[in-house]
C-alpha cells in the first residue's frame, strides 16, 4: 500500500504524495488527492525521485579531504571522527578569532521547517557563529508585500476560475508550481482574459490574450502607470481608499510622471497593448495578479513588486473571492522553524549571502575561518561565481558540505556529510503557494550512512558543550515546538495535514486583513522611503553598456529546482538568444559561444528563438559544470549589487557581450 508523505521542496504547491516502498526503498512518488490543490499529480521532476536518490551521485559516508582543495579526492571517515574534527576547528576559530568566524551557509535545502532553523540555529547561537542573512530570493518581494500589506495573505490558486481577468506579472508557474495551471484554463474556459507579462515567451504565455515582452526591470514604470491611469480615468476605488489605504496622495504623486505612454516606451511595449491591459484591469470583477518573483532580481526589483502590489488597492479588486493579488503565502500558516531552536537570535554580525565571494575573500573583522555548508549549493546558486570559487580555494578556511549529492560545491569541502533527502527524513512544511501544512515521518530508510540535519547539529551542540536541558530533541520534539499550541497538531496526527489559520481559500479584505501596525494597506511605505533616501518607486536606468549590451536573465528551468535533480540531466544546455541578436553577431543555431562581462565567462550552446526578446538572453538559474562547455554556469555573470531595497539578488540584471567561440 502507498505511504502518504508530502513534497517539501522549494515550490509554491506544497504536494501531498503516495509512496511506494519496497524493502525500505522509493520505488514511486504520485500525487494524491488530500491536498486539493494537488488533485492527485505532481510534476516529473519529483516522480523521478528515485534516481535522485539512488543515483550514483548521491553521498553515502561522510569524508574527508585527501588531496588539494577542489580537487574532489576524499577518503571515508567515520561520522564520530568526521563530527569531531568539525568540532574541534570550530573551536579553534571560536577561540582564536571569536564565534563570527563561523559562517553557516544554507538557503532552502528541501524547504522545510524541522530541517532548518531548528537544532542547527540553535548551535550556531549558541556558539556566537555570523549571522546569515538569506537573501538570494523573495527579499524584494517579502520586503514589499510585509511593508504593504504585513504579508496579507493572496488568492488561492483554487479561486482562479472565479476570475474575469488574470494577470501572470513576472512568474512562469508552467516551471516553477504547475498546479495553478488546470485552474487558469477553468478560467479561461469560463471566458476570463489572461494576461502575461514577461520577457519570454513561455508556454503560458503564447496561451494568453494578451502577452506582454516587457524589457527587464522596467515593471515598475509600467506598474506606477497602470496605476495613474486608474485615477486619472476615474476608476480609482476611492472609498476602498479613504477607508483601508494611507500614503495615497504620496503615490499619486510618484506615479504621477508615469503614462501610458511613456511607460510603454521605456518597457519597449506598444502603447495599444499597455493601454488595452489598463481598460481591461479597471473593467474586470474579479481581477488577480499573481505577481511571481522573476521581477525582483534586480535594480528596480522591491518598487517592482510594490507598484504591482498596489494596483488591487487602487483600483478596488479585493473583497470578492478570485480577487486581489497572489505572492508568497509562507506566512499564511504562521509557523517559524525558530520557535524549536530554544534559543534567542543573537546580536553577531550579519553576513549576506550575495557577498559570500567577497566576505570569503575579503572580510577581516574577523575573517571567515570555518565555513558550514548544508541546505544550499553555494558554488551552482550565489552570485558572482568565480569570487566564490576563489574564497572557497582558501588554504586556510575550513569549510563543511553537508549535502545530498555530489555537487558542484561538494569537491571544495574539507569535509564531507552524507544528509537525507525528502521521504528519508521526518519533515513538516508550510506552503507558500498552498495554504496548508503537512507533517510525515520517514517514509524511506537513509541510503547509505545518510543522517537527518536535526540530529547532526544535536551531536555538535553536545560535542561542543552546548545543549541545554530544556532543549527539544529529535524530530517529534521540534514538531511539537514549532506547532506549539496553535491548533494544527491534532489534525496533523491525524490526517498528515491541516489547513492554514487563515483557510485554504480566504478572499482578501473578508477572510484576511492587512497585518500592518494600523492594519491599513500602505501604498508608499514610509520604511521603504527612508531605506532609498525619499526615492522609493524610482526608475533606476539601465546598467548596459556597448561592451556589454545584452540582458542576461536566469529564471528556473522546468527540470530542475534550481539546481537540485541536476545530476540527472547530462547533455549540455542552451542559452536561449533571439535572431536579431544572433544575426547580428552571426550567431547561428546550435552554435557555441563565448558570453561574457567582467566579472567571468560562459562557454556554452546556443538555441536561437523569438521566445525571449531582443536585447535579453535567457540562461537558467541552477544550472551544474557539466551543462555548459567551460564548467561556469550563469553565476559567473551574475554581480552581487543589491536591489533597491532589501538588499536581495540582482541575478536579471546581468548586462553581457556575446561572441562566437573559436574552435
Ligand atoms: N521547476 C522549478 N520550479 C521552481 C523552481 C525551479 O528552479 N524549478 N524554483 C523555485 C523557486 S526557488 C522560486 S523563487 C520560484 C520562482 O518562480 P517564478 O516566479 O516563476 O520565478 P522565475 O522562474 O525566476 O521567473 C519567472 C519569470 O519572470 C520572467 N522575468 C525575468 N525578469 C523579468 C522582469 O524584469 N520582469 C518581468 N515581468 N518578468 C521577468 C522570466 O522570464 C520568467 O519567465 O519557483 C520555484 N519553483
Ligand atoms: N543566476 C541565478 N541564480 C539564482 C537564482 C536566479 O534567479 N538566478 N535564484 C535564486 C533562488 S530563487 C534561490 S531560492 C536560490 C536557491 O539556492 P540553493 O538553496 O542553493 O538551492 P538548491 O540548488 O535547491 O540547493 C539546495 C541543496 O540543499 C540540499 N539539501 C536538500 N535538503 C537537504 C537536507 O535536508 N539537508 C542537507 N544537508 N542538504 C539538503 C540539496 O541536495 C541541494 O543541493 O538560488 C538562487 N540562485
Ligand atoms: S516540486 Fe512542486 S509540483 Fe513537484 S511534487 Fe513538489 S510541490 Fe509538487
Ligand atoms: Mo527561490
Amino acid at each position: 500500500m502507498a505511504q502518504q508523505s508530502h513534497c517539501p521542496l522549494d515550490c509554491p504547491d506544497l504536494c501531498s504524495l503516495d509512496v511506494e516502498v519496497e524493502d525500505g526503498r522509493v520505488v514511486s512518488v504520485d500525487g494524491n488527492e488530500q491536498n486539493a490543490l494537488t488533485d492527485g499529480y505532481i510534476c516529473s521532476k519529483v516522480r523521478g525521485l528515485p534516481e535522485h536518490l539512488y543515483g550514483d551521485e548521491r553521498l553515502l559516508y561522510p569524508m574527508v579531504r585527501s588531496g588539494a582543495k577542489g580537487s574532489g579526492q576524499f577518503e571515508r571517515a567515520s561520522w564520530d571522527d568526521a563530527l569531531d574534527l568539525i568540532a574541534e576547528q570550530m573551536r579553534g576559530a571560536r577561540d582564536h578569532y571569536g564565534g563570527e568566524s563561523i559562517l553557516p551557509l544554507s538557503y532552502g535545502g528541501s524547504n522545510g521547517l524541522l530541517t532548518q532553523d531548528t537544532t542547527d540555529a540553535r548551535l550556531w547561537r549558541r556558539v556566537g557563529a555570523s549571522n546569515l542573512a538569506r537573501n538570494v530570493c523573495a527579499v524584494p518581494t517579502t520586503t514589499a508585500a510585509t511593508e504593504m500589506y504585513g504579508k496579507m495573505p493572496g488568492v488561492a490558486f483554487q479561486d482562479y476560475p472565479e476570475a474575469e481577468l488574470i494577470i501572470v506579472w513576472g512568474g512562469n508557474p508552467g516551471a516553477t508550481g504547475i498546479h495553478v495551471l488546470p485552474h487558469i484554463r477553468e478560467a479561461q474556459r469560463r471566458g476570463a482574459k489572461l494576461v502575461v507579462i514577461d520577457p519570454r515567451s513561455h508556454k503560458l504565455a503564447r496561451s494568453a490574450d494578451l502577452h506582454l515582452p516587457i524589457r527587464p526591470a522596467t515593471d515598475v514604470a509600467l506598474a506606477l502607470a497602470l496605476g495613474n491611469w486608474v485615477f486619472e480615468a476615474g476608476h480609482a476605488d476611492q472609498d476602498f481608499l479613504a477607508e483601508h489605504a494611507v500614503q495615497v496622495e504620496a503615490y499619486r504623486e510618484r506615479a504621477s510622471g508615469w503614462t501610458l505612454e511613456r511607460a510603454a516606451d521605456l518597457a519597449g511595449l506598444e502603447l495599444e497593448q499597455v493601454q488595452q491591459v489598463a481598460e481591461w484591469y479597471a473593467a474586470a470583477s474579479p481581477a488577480v495578479i499573481r505577481c511571481g518573483w522573476g521581477l525582483e532580481r534586480n535594480r528596480n526589483g522591491c518598487g517592482a513588486a510594490a507598484a504591482v502590489m498596489a494596483l488591487p488597492a487602487i483600483a478596488g479588486k479585493f473583497g470578492v473571492r478570485g480577487g486581489g493579488y497572489t505572492m508568497s503565502n509562507s506566512g499564511a500558516a504562521g509557523l517559524s522553524a525558530g520557535d524549536a531552536a530554544n534559543e534567542p537570535e543573537t546580536d553577531a554580525r550579519t553576513i549576506n549571502m550575495n557577498r559570500l565571494g567577497r566576505e570569503l575573500l575579503e572580510q577581516e573583522d574577523p575573517p571567515v575561518k570555518v565555513l558550514f555548508v548544508y541546505n544550499c549549493n553555494a558554488v551552482a546558486t550565489m552570485p558572482d561565481q568565480e569570487r566564490v570559487l576563489a574564497g572557497l580555494a582558501r588554504d586556510d578556511l575550513f569549510t563543511v558540505v553537508y549535502e545530498q549529492v555530489n555537487n558542484d560545491t561538494v569537491p571544495w569541502a574539507d569535509v564531507v556529510l552524507p544528509a537525507t533527502a525528502m521521504l528519508e527524513h521526518s519533515e513538516l512544511s508550510n506552503g507558500y503557494g498552498a495554504m496548508v501544512v503537512q507533517h510525515h515521518g520517514p517514509v524511506a530508510v537513509p541510503v547509505g550512512e545518510a543522517r537527518p540535519n536535526y540530529d547532526v547539529f544535536q551531536d555538535l551542540c553536545v560535542r561542543l558543550d552546548l545543549t541545554k536541558p530544556d532543549d527539544p530533541v529529535g524530530a517529534d520534539a521540534l514538531a511539537a515546538a514549532i506547532l506549539g499550541t496553535n491548533g494544527y497538531a491534532e489534525t496533523l496526527a491525524a490526517d498528515g495535514i491541516a489547513p492554514a489559520v487563515c483557510g485554504e481559500r480566504p478572499v482578501q479584505m473578508v477572510d484576511t486583513h492587512p497585518r500592518t501596525a494600523d492594519q491599513k494597506v500602505h501604498l508608499l511605505p514610509a520604511s521603504l522611503e527612508q531605506e532609498t533616501g525619499g526615492n522609493f518607486y524610482a526608475y533606476r536606468d539601465d546598467p548596459a553598456t556597448s561592451d556589454h549590451p545584452l540582458a542576461l536573465i536566469s529564471p528556473a528551468s522546468g527540470k530542475m529546482i534550481t539546481s537540485t535533480f541536476g545530476q540527472t540531466i547530462r547533455r549540455q544546455w542552451a542559452m536561449h538568444m533571439h535572431p536579431a541578436d544572433a544575426e547580428a553577431r552571426g550567431v547561428a543555431d546550435g552554435d557555441k559561444v563565448r558570453m561574457y562581462n567582467d566579472l567571468g565567462e560562459v562557454h556554452v550552446l546556443v538555441k536561437v528563438t523569438d521566445r525571449v526578446r531582443s536585447g535579453v538572453v535567457f540562461l537558467p538559474k541552477g544550472l551544474w559544470s557539466h551543462h555548459t562547455l567551460n564548467g561556469r554556469t550563469t553565476n559567473a555573470l551574475c554581480s552581487d549589487a543589491p536591489t533597491d531595497c532589501g538588499e536581495g539578488a540582482t541575478f536579471n540584471d546581468a548586462r553581457v557581450q556575446v561572441e562566437l567561440l573559436a574552435d
